[in-house]
């Protein structure tokens, strides 16, 4: 097993990263910047590097910066969470060629990976299903229009460097192609430094379901069943779940053995992903992901298997622990991501300091966060506070046990996007299965600030606070907001007005 890992990230990946090592006596060297000076990643760490300002790109997006950190404290490996350096193939190559062990694939499968048509070359060859469209970047927007005509309208054009739905085009007419694709490709070049654009078939309403992968370079691959994150706002997913509830068991085997294929075309080492887009019975792949996700959770609770513990032995030159066969597939996971982010104002980032904060638990509950109280949440970094991840032998009960979790969750400080969660998870096409990456856009209802917005709680149980205290003459109890609602406030009912001496505070 590696002796040491520097964890090049923050947050709460950071941290899991750094309780995974732990366990299995890896000793972690957290990296962090002027903004994160008391973050729980940096507290939970064995040693830590101030590796510059707050800035990302002058601190976690800093190659030099973080190898440096490695160096002086000694580290062997690094591990590069999601985000900022993970898909980068100049680092997993830089952090190679110190003489570190990289905590994933390959430089060279993440290269091939991360250009989007060489990847669809890839895995059709592979004998993936690949949708519709063209195997290598456009050079011209007539060419475009042709290709436009032969797979049929609407269509899509996407960026050759891109992913994650970055510069993504919808083009729903043959005479909007060609200025469609000019633009696309300006913009790309613009984000990317890359102007090459390639075009897909578009597909109206898919499910979005993605496959977890393992490879160990032995030339065992495995996969970890799929995950489900039809419900997203603007690329960002917001709920994942695992298994998907409209696979059977055929679909399921199908999609896994596929993305097995996928993995084994590009010789896959470590953990990745597959993401396919699912509609009327079909899949076709659409990205490959070379990292941990931010959602493995759901696929760690279904499976029992630690995603982090695999990655440290397969970095380690260890085998996979386990066989296809073995792999369990248990139950039902869902995770919400909770988000600084006004849900009721546009998802407008929000900032401020943690003032309180109530994590839920109890059975088949599980928090990954990367706050505590004090946490000053800025701009400069991802919105994501935490994850709320619950387990249970059936959807229904999944979801009942996610709402009684969501209800004792409380963040003070700062607004996040767990009322809007609150609402999604008594919603009927939710509860019913009904999803598509559509979903939000097409419930606008559930935006709609109502009775039980935060304000509006806010205010109830300033009021209802202030009337204790002046009736009580005593000071009053704390009280997690996530359990007021203005319609079941009632005078003198509710649990906070029991007397604080019979200890209810
Ligand atoms: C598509 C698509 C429909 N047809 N490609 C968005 C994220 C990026 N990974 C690819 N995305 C999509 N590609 C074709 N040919 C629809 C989406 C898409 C989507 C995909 C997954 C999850 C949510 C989504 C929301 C809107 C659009």
């Amino acid at each position: 097993m590696i002796e040491s890992v520097l964890v090049a990230n923050r947050g709460e990946i950071a941290l899991r990263v750094i309780r995974g090592a732990r366990e299995l006596g890896i000793r972690t060297i957290a990296v962090f910047s002027d903004a994160d000076r008391d973050s729980p990643h940096v507290v939970h760490a064995d040693k830590a590097v101030l590796i510059g300002p707050a800035a990302a790109s002058r601190s976690y997006l800093d190659i030099d910066k973080v190898l440096e950190a490695a160096r002086t404290t000694g580290a062997v490996a690094v591990h590069p969470g999601y985000g900022f350096l993970a898909e980068r193939a100049d680092f997993a190559r830089a952090v190679a060629d110190a003489g570190l062990v990289f905590v994933g694939p390959t430089a060279e499968t993440i290269r091939a990976m991360g250009d989007k048509t060489e990847a669809r070359r890839r895995m059709a060859d592979a004998g993936v299903p690949v949708v519709p469209g063209t195997a290598s970047p456009l050079g011209s927007g007539s060419e475009a229009r042709e290709v436009a005509s032969e797979v049929g309208l609407p269509v899509v054009l996407k960026a050759a460097a891109g992913g994650g739905g970055k510069g993504m085009r919808v083009v729903r007419r043959l005479d909007e192609v060609a200025a469609a694709f000019d633009a696309a490709a300006r913009e790309a070049r613009a984000a990317f430094g890359d102007g090459s654009v390639y075009v897909e078939r578009f597909l109206e309403r898919p499910r979005h379901i993605e496959v977890q992968l393992f490879g160990d370079g032995f030339g065992n691959v495995v996969h970890l069943h799929e995950r489900e994150c039809s419900i997203q706002r603007r690329h960002q997913k917001l709920i994942e779940e695992a298994p998907s509830s409209l696979l059977g068991p055929e679909e399921r085997r199908a999609v896994g053995e596929a993305a097995v294929r996928a993995a084994r075309a590009v010789d896959y080492i470590g953990a990745g992903t597959v993401e396919f887009l699912y509609q009327d019975g079909e899949f076709f792949f659409l990205e490959m992901n070379t990292r941990l996700q931010v959602e493995h959770p759901v696929t760690e609770f279904v499976t029992g298997v630690d995603l982090v513990e695999w990655q440290f032995r397969v970095a380690s030159g260890e085998a996979i622990p386990m066989r296809q066969s073995e792999i369990p597939l248990r139950g039902h996971a869902i995770e919400c991501r909770i988000t600084s982010e006004s849900p009721f104002d546009g998802f407008l980032p929000a900032t401020g300091t943690v003032r309180h904060l109530a994590i839920p638990g109890g059975p088949g509950v599980r928090w990954d966060g990367g706050i505590g109280v004090g946490s000053e949440i800025g701009l400069h970094y991802d919105p994501l506070l935490g994850k709320l991840i619950t387990w249970a032998p059936d959807r229904e009960s999944a979801i009942r046990r996610m709402k009684r979790a969501l209800g004792e969750l409380t963040i003070a400080g700062v607004s996040t996007c767990a009322p809007l969660l609150r609402r999604i998870v008594e919603e009927p096409d939710f509860l019913a299965g009904r999803l598509s990456t559509a979903y939000l856009t097409e419930h606008p209802e559930l935006f709609d600030a109502g009775l039980d917005d935060a304000s509006h709680t806010a205010a109830v149980a300033a009021a209802a606070l202030l009337e204790h205290e002046r009736r009580a003459a005593v000071p009053a109890p704390r009280m997690p907001h996530g359990a007021v609602r203005f319609s079941d406030w009632r005078a003198g009912t509710a649990p906070w007005f029991a007397p604080v001496a019979d200890g209810n505070g």
